[in-house]
């Protein structure tokens, strides 16, 4: 079985233990298992990370990027958290690899400061969702699972 990779950025460890007005309830741990769940329904193994660093992340979407050369790999679903409105590393490293790469929000960013209506992930990025809480990580991974299944 393929793996689809969720990356998850800096503060989102974070996640239900403060701000639920924006961020809802539910732990990262609550997100990693629902998750799991809908990989597993859709036929792929999840590998589901969290990072507060920069070039974790690099390093994480580049191994990615090998793993889908070699067949392992279907996608990336990542919340770059606040590192979106910033990193040109991470743009850079979703250009460099082949692997199909579904930018998530749980928030409506666009309904936020303006610094984060700017994403650097999203011209690069296979499809964005945003403000659609948890459940944008299960819709990014339906979607890898229809693109896997039409290559
Ligand atoms: O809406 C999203 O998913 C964000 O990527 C979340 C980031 C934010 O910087 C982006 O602009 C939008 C922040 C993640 C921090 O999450 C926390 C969760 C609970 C308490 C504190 C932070």
């Amino acid at each position: 079985m393929p793996a689809i990779l969720v990356l998850n950025g800096p503060n989102l460890n974070l996640l239900g233990t403060r701000e639920p007005a924006t961020y809802g309830s539910a732990t990262l741990a609550d997100v990693e298992r629902l998750c799991a769940e809908r990989a597993r329904e859709r036929g792929f193994t999840l590998d589901f990370r969290q990072s507060n660093h920069e070039g974790v992340l690099v390093d994480a979407i580049h191994e990615a990027g090998r793993g889908f050369q070699a067949g392992g790999v279907a996608g990336v679903v990542i919340n770059a958290g606040a590192y979106t409105h910033t990193s040109i590393a991470l743009h850079d490293a979703v250009r460099a690899v082949e692997v199909p790469v579904i930018e998530v929000h749980i928030s409506n960013v666009h309904a936020r400061e303006s610094f984060r209506h700017h994403s650097w992930l999203s011209p690069v990025a296979a499809g964005v969702i945003v403000g659609l809480g948890i459940d944008g990580y299960l819709l990014a991974i339906d979607a890898l699972a229809r693109r896997h299944a039409a290559r």
